[in-house]
């Protein structure tokens, strides 16, 4: 579909093209491996086209990622780190020195040095990665909150505005463009019963009680890289929606993403639940790294796996309505297996809420 060799090309590689195929299981950008060949050595790269779909104004989000990804490497550098390079994305400029390429049809391109000896994970596979994963993502905000310079652009306006979300689930089963809102009544029930919740973190925000952070929002489980050998957290990547955000955002997606042992597109849903011991661990890796939470924010984090999980179920079932125009789909309906994993996760979690607030200090 794309010319990979030509778009390639565009970049300041300094090394031959060899060969370069899809990669990876993101639901939003086209990502594919490249290998190119480096005066004898072969390398690989990431290369990706950004989603103008999903993200409107690709030039700003890549300014963002350019001053994320800068500070992240300046402070490690001043921190001593001798791996850099590998413990944070880094931007490979294009021929004309611009941190994107666009080829003759508009598409914005980027690339990223493949980071090397470590992977991602679609399933948790034990408690530990949890500690982990939550370490990375506490540690990524950390580095937020010294960006020095302007607030950082909203890729995608209201991503996590729960109340905005709720409306344009009423709009799509208003507007019902496939007629398939009566097949999935009892789902779109489950949902408007939940309606409260929805706006809890939203009017904290409004409020003022809850801050505005640097957050990365969009912390599944594959967005973080773990060595292969030791296992730690190497890399935070997927940076397209890194912006303010609350910390809820980011703690509630690692929930969603690292408690269940069933995939995100389950059919089986009797295998989805919230396991404690996996919270337990998340907990911990977080509050030991996110040292800046107030009591507030401790006190919802169990909340947030809740209203995360209920967030991303509903914008599954949103795009199965509005004819599955927003998250890559493998199967017809894909986006509605996917809804009734978030919405078995929610009731696992509801029922688990007591015994998860035991595990966060709070006021
Ligand atoms: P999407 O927004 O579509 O999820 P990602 O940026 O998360 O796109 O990339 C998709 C997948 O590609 C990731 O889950 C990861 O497995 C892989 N990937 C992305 N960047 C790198 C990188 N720099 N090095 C190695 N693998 C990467
Ligand atoms: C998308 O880009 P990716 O695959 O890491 C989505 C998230 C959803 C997630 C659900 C920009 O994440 O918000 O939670 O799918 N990213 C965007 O799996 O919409
Ligand atoms: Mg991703």
């Amino acid at each position: 579909m794309y010319d990979i060799r030509h778009i390639a090309g565009l970049f300041d590689l300094r090394a031959d093209y060899v060969f370069g195929a899809p990669y990876g299981s993101g639901h939003i950008n086209d990502t594919f491996r490249i290998e190119v060949d480096q005066a004898g050595i072969r390398t690989r790269f990431i290369l990706q086209r950004v989603n103008s779909n999903v993200f409107k104004q690709p030039i700003p989000l890549m300014e963002n990622v350019k001053r994320v990804t800068d500070e992240a490497l300046r402070v490690l550098l001043a921190e001593g780190c001798k791996e850099a390079y590998r413990r944070t994305l880094t931007i490979i400029p294009a021929k004309d020195g611009k941190p994107y390429a666009q080829d003759e049809e508009g598409n914005v391109w980027r690339v990223y040095p493949f980071i090397e000896r470590a992977r991602t994970y679609d399933m948790i596979e034990n408690p530990g990665q949890c500690i982990e994963v939550a370490r990375a993502f506490g540690n990524f905000q950390k580095l937020g909150a010294n960006l020095p310079g302007e607030p950082l652009f909203e890729t995608i306006p209201d991503f996590h505005n729960t109340t905005k979300r709720f409306r344009n689930f009423q709009n799509a089963i208003a507007t019902d463009p496939l007629g398939r809102a009566k097949s999935v009544q009892k789902e779109i029930d489950w949902f408007l019963a939940r309606e409260a919740d929805c706006h809890k973190v939203v009017n904290y925000l409004a409020s003022g009680e809850l801050p505005l952070r640097v957050t990365h929002n969009d912390t599944k489980l594959n967005n973080v890289m773990l060595d292969d050998v030791t296992g730690g957290g190497v890399c935070v990547i997927d940076l397209d929606t890194t912006m303010p955000g609350s910390s809820l955002y980011d703690f509630g997606d690692m929930i969603r993403t690292s408690t269940s042992p069933a995939a995100e597109d389950e059919k089986d849903i009797s295998k989805v639940t919230m396991r404690m011991e996996y919270f337990e661990a998340l907990a911990k890796g977080y509050c030991e790294a996110a040292t800046f939470l107030t009591p507030l924010e401790k006190s919802l984090l169990p909340f947030s796996g809740k209203l995360l999980t209920m967030e991303c179920g509903m914008r599954f079932l949103t795009d199965y309505l509005e004819g599955d125009t927003y998250f890559k789909i493998k199967r017809p309906e894909h986006n509605l297996d996917r809804t009734r994993t978030q919405m078995a996760l929610v009731e696992s979690i509801e029922a688990q809420m007591d015994a998860m607030m035991r595990f966060v200090e709070h006021d």
